[in-house]
């Protein structure tokens, strides 16, 4: 008994030596700023605002998620390549043409990265641009309305992953392909990819006034994998930097074939020099087909056209425009510093990380220092435009991103870890694990001269337990450290959804007051928008009926309808009468084929319904916009196909 007790005693003595040094070691890491606790940081008091948005990439979600930091919460899920039920987006007819490709209507996409415009390398808070992975698009979010603008595919593409990076004017947003496929597509035989399949880098102008983008040109590169990109900043401005894997330029089994070279590239592209080419009439122009589609804030809607020709440069036609700088071991991330001196190569079969020195290139490439070529662009020597490595770093690097104070935040996927280094020294200052499995980071600002170095957010690909289970499937996780002192000090765990593939942050204040309230009703041009309630109606034309229909709280108008057959198309335009912020309405059919629609105030929207059954059918408001909401509801009479019953509708007290 006695020695037990003894036991017990030295025991619990043990554990508070244990549980006394371990908060000792906390105290230590955590001397940051204020070394004040996690909970502290992340709290925003009900009522506050978070101090910044992230636009965080939803991956096979198609679209992206606006979240707070530091507080995690999401905000908005903006439709961008993916039908979106909850609001109508892809399923009103104003909408669907935002997801006309050249294979028709393409109701999803896997959206990768993000990045917010700039002007002089600053962050201005006017668009996120993000890449449509699978079905290549960019598409355009204005950040006035927070909503879908634009989007324009991506010809000769395929996987057009190493996208959508701005640079430091917003002059081009670039897509690069990730598969290299026969130029133009065709039926030929796989095995005769090595040589015949070409890599096209699109570089698309950004109209510096209404943003419009249009496709400057597109350079045929040799058929490897374009995997990540970033634009040269600061000195490097009018460089664009590509990381390439498969130079070996295998069809087949890529796993083993496409990781046989020591170094593959990483391509680096002189835009200004080929932009100067294109606009002195070089290049070829060569027969597409590509959707333009642009959705306009008065007409409420949006158009889709068809693009017929691109204009094409072959690199070797532009000496000293294009470079290849070996780079080990397949690498994934290209980032650039914010003084756009260093170019880092994540290869992500390495433990080292490549960084490579600008103004080295520059010397190398005036010196004509070249070391061969493929398929003749030229090859730098490694060591010519190595600024060093930073040693045993980690396991698996993929990306990093830059604090804007001389700091490089790199992540490790197989050791799952945030690696915070010296870009000068290439000393590694501290390193945190991350649960589990990390693939991007993002620091707002990340991709500018000017980042925000206050907090990193990384991007984890497995969850396991972070969370109450769920089932088998769970959405990811992300975690946000506070990077503002020397260590990294872990602070939150949240979810995210899809699969974020990078993010982008910026300050609130830059984009908050910009931020739309209503629509108003006097601007709106839509094509059959009622503006005055005694303007409702219904018309027939054949068997498509238009109904021109307005909503205030708490009633439709018209509400009654009769005259409607089997075999009928019905139109419903409706307009939101509502001028006050956050009192948008919903519509409903029953039996409707598609979703319902979310109407913002002063906006037109429609919804086809096709009725199949004889009877008396009720629409009602799906948004719970008043007291009264419950009463804000209708009903068609639909008569057999053959009936005489008059077309004819209630206006009601209006
Ligand atoms: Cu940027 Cu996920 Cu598209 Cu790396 S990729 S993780
Ligand atoms: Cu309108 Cu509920």
């Amino acid at each position: 008994m006695k020695i037990s007790l003894k036991i017990i005693a030295s025991l619990l003595l043990a554990t508070s030596i244990v549980s006394c040094n371990n908060s000792e070691q906390k105290k230590e890491g955590n001397r940051g700023a204020l070394a004040s606790n996690a909970a502290e940081k992340v709290y925003v008091a009900p009522g506050e605002h978070d101090e910044f948005y992230a636009f965080i990439s939803g991956g096979y979600s198609g679209n992206i998620t606006v979240y707070g930091l530091p507080s995690g919460r999401m905000f908005k899920e903006i439709p961008v390549f993916s039908q979106f039920p909850t609001n109508g987006y892809g399923y009103s007819e104003e909408t669907k043409p935002m997801l006309n490709t050249s294979h028709g209507f393409i109701p999803w996409d896997d959206a990768h990265h993000p990045d917010i415009s700039q002007t002089s390398g600053k962050l201005d808070g006017r668009w996120v641009f993000i890449n449509g992975n699978n079905t290549p698009r960019i598409a355009k979010i204005d950040l006035k309305t927070f909503e879908t603008t634009e989007i324009i595919e991506v010809p000769n593409s395929a996987g057009n992953h190493s996208s959508s990076f701005v640079t430091e004017n917003t002059e081009y947003v670039v897509a690069g392909t990730r598969f290299s496929v026969p130029v133009p597509q065709q039926d030929i035989p796989i095995n005769e990819y090595k040589g015949k399949f070409k890599g096209a880098l699109s570089f698309i102008s950004v109209d510096p006034e209404d943003g419009r983008m249009s496709i400057k040109f597109q350079l045929m590169m040799p058929g490897f994998d374009y995997d990540l990109s970033h634009p040269g900043r600061g000195k490097s401005h009018g460089w664009f930097f590509f990381t390439t894997y498969n130079t070996e330029e295998a069809n087949t089994l890529l796993e083993v074939n496409a990781s046989q070279n020591d170094k593959d590239f990483i391509a680096a592209v002189n835009w200004k020099k080929i932009e100067e080419y294109v606009n002195n009439g070089g290049g070829k122009k060569m027969p597409a087909n590509y959707a333009h589609n642009v959705y306009s804030d008065e007409s409420h809607s949006a158009t889709s056209t068809m693009i017929k020709e691109v204009l094409v440069v072959d690199p070797l036609e532009v000496p000293g425009a294009v470079f290849l700088l070996p780079t080990p071991k397949s690498p994934h991330g290209c980032d650039v510093d914010p003084s756009g001196e260093y170019i880092i190569g994540n290869g992500k079969l390495s433990a080292d990380l490549t960084v490579h020195s600008f103004t080295k290139m520059i010397n190398a490439i005036e010196n004509k220092k070249f070391d061969g070529d493929a398929y003749g662009i030229p090859i730098l020597k490694f060591e010519d435009v190595l600024a060093g490595t930073v040693k045993q770093a980690g396991l698996g690097p993929l990306h990093t991103e830059f604090d804007g104070k001389g700091n490089g935040y790199t992540t490790f996927f197989i050791s799952s870890e945030l690696v915070k280094w010296n870009l000068e020294t290439r000393e590694v200052i501290d390193r945190q694990p991350n649960y589990y499995s990390v693939g991007h980071v993002m620091i707002p600002g990340g991709n500018s001269a000017h980042p925000f170095g206050k907090y990193a957010v990384s991007m984890n690909k497995i969850t396991k337990d972070r969370y109450l289970p769920t089932g088998p499937e769970l959405e990811h996780s992300a975690q946000l450290f506070d990077i503002s002192g020397e260590k990294m000090e872990l602070l939150l765990d949240f979810p995210t959804h899809g699969e974020p593939h990078y993010a982008a942050g910026i300050p609130a204040e830059i984009i908050k007051d910009r931020s739309q309230k209503i629509y108003k009703l006097a601007e709106n041009k839509h094509e059959y928008a009622t503006l005055a309630n005694g303007d409702a109606r219904v018309e027939r034309k054949g068997n498509e009926v238009h109904v021109y229909m307005t909503m205030i709280r708490s009633h439709f108008t018209p509400d009654n309808i009769e005259g409607i057959k089997v075999g009928d198309k019905v139109y419903f335009h409706i307009t939101n009468h509502e001028q006050d912020f956050d009192v948008p309405h919903g519509f409903a059919m029953i039996g409707a084929n598609n979703a319902e629609l979310l109407i913002m105030p002063g906006q037109t929207k429609t919804l086809v319904w096709k009725p199949k059954q004889v009877g008396v059918w009720p629409f009602y408001c799906t948004d719970f916009c008043s007291a009264l909401h419950q009463e804000m509801q209708g009903y068609v009479r639909v008569s057999p196909k053959a009936s005489n019953i008059k077309l004819s509708w209630s206006l009601g007290e209006d």
